[in-house]
């Protein structure tokens, strides 16, 4: 009885830099869903999936509270959020770094150069533990965007953000000194999903790898 049928609930980003790899991955799975704009929730045709579209910082939370069941985040919101969740799997796209920049005219010598900085980011946990593990004592402010620009208008010394070209710090005249993540797209899954959910999602990712397997 379809009715009865349970839904394994995915919960992906509603617009930005994993929206659009995170619905192809889907349809390239012929999972068929309509994710027309402005739809918060959609459930496949032709496969037991309901789909919500999210904020991409809030899907660890739900996946952790199993309003979803599985999720995809970059695993820099993935670590910086720190919720109990398993890393079902890595899909190898939105490959970024997070790194430590500082104003391009200053020498750096190494890491002990910023004990005793101020360095703005949005990643204060990654980066604490950065410090931590390097025996720096920094001051971390915590910013939610436009983390670039903090040195040029006197906020901090250093700011430690997620690159992927280097554009935006060549544009702010930041250079980047320390890479101390990297990151990609990951599959993240509730640790309590009923057996049917569990039959669900193996397969969802058995038709993932023949996918990725014959792309390679
Ligand atoms: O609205 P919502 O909260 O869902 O989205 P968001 O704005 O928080 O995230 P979004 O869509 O920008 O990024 C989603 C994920 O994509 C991130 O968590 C990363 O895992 C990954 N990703 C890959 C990136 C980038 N590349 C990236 N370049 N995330 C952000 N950037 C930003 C970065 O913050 C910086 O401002 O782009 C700028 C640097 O880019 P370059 O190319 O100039 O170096
Ligand atoms: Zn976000």
């Amino acid at each position: 009885d379809p009715l009865l049928m349970d839904l394994l609930r995915i919960a992906i980003q509603k617009s930005g830099r994993l929206s659009e790899d995170s619905l192809n991955l889907f349809k390239e799975c012929g999972i068929k869903f309509d994710s027309g704009t402005g739809r918060l929730k959609t459930t496949s045709n032709n496969f037991p999936a309901e789909f919500l579209f999210l904020r991409d910082d809030d899907i660890p939370g739900y996946v952790e509270d199993g309003v979803a069941d599985i999720g995809i985040v970059g695993e820099n919101v993935h670590v910086e959020t720190g919720r109990h969740v398993e890393v079902v799997k890595k899909l190898g796209f939105s490959k970024c770094r997070l790194s430590i920049a500082i104003p391009r005219g200053e020498s750096y010598g190494g890491v002990q150069e910023l004990q005793g900085k101020a360095i703005a980011t949005s990643y204060p946990t990654i980066l604490g533990n950065f410090l931590k593990e390097n025996g720096i004592t920094a001051d971390i402010h915590e910013i939610s965007g436009s983390v670039e620009i903090a040195p040029s208008i006197g906020l901090a010394h250093a700011v430690c953000d997620i690159v992927s070209s280097g554009s935006t710090l060549l544009a702010n005249g930041l250079k980047e000194v320390e890479v101390i993540f990297r990151s990609e797209a990951v599959m993240i899954g509730s640790e309590k999903l009923s057996d049917a959910k569990r039959s669900i999602l193996s397969k969802l990712l058995f038709r993932i790898q023949a996918v990725q397997t014959a792309k390679n």
